[in-house]
């Protein structure tokens, strides 16, 4: 059976490049991954440790508010779930922000997601993919490499950040860097959620 395209969406066999900012350039040494916010202790992981924890290989749909989709991309990564296994996190944490890097800054860019959504197969930070038209490859540096979040398929693909620097788990919702833009805290593509409404903006800042 046909999958459906969400409203407004049309479906593409590519998988275009899109995003603000350079291209970060990958250094084995500097790069990390922290685990911050709300957690009893914050962890800071080296490249090696991360590579270390276990894999998961998954077939995600992605939704492009600009209005491209891609079935069926196969990705291998690390489940969201792993992370949340190396923290003990504070009472009432019910969202994260998912940071990456926007130029050299490693806070530049971030999303929020409701930890809920999260705690499956297809919520991955991949560093290898393949589709029908490509064997096994690692994730481009355009893409994101070495890290890159790729979000379930009921949230636009926005809420996936390239160049994934770590996850700040939190007690309320706080807009990432579309959302402080106007665009929706929920993002859901089947539901259209695109741009937040102007009262659905302007609650998300308090
Ligand atoms: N670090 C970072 N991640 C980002 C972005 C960005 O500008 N910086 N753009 C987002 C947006 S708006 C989209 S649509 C996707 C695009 O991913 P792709 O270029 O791999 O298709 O990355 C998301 N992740
Ligand atoms: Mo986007």
């Amino acid at each position: 059976m046909k999958k459906q395209l969400p409203p407004g969406q049309f479906e593409t066999d590519k998988w275009p490049i899109l995003h603000e900012g350079d291209v970060y350039e990958f250094d084995e040494k500097t790069w990390t991954f922290r685990l911050f916010g709300e957690v009893k202790k914050e962890v800071i992981l080296p490249y090696e440790q991360v590579m270390k924890l276990p894999k998961t290989i998954s077939s995600i749909d992605m939704h492009c508010v600009t209005t491209w989709s891609k079935f069926d991309t196969t990705f291998e990564g690390i489940a969201f779930r792993e992370f949340l296994r190396l923290v003990e996190l504070e009472p009432d944490v019910k969202y994260v922000k998912i940071y990456g890097y926007l130029n050299k800054n490693p806070l530049g860019y971030s999303a929020n997601l409701p930890l809920e959504a999260l705690m499956g197969d297809d919520a991955l930070f991949v560093y290898r993919w393949k589709d029908a038209q490509n064997d096994w490859q690692d994730i481009s540096p355009k893409h994101g490499y070495p890290l890159r979040f790729i979000p379930p398929a009921s949230f636009y693909l926005w809420k996936g950040a390239k160049w994934a620097t770590g996850i700040c788990f939190m007690k309320k919702d706080e807009p990432g860097y579309w959302e402080q833009r106007g665009y929706s805290m929920t993002a859901n593509p089947f539901k259209e959620e695109r741009f937040a409404s102007p009262s659905e903006w302007l609650r998300s800042f308090f």
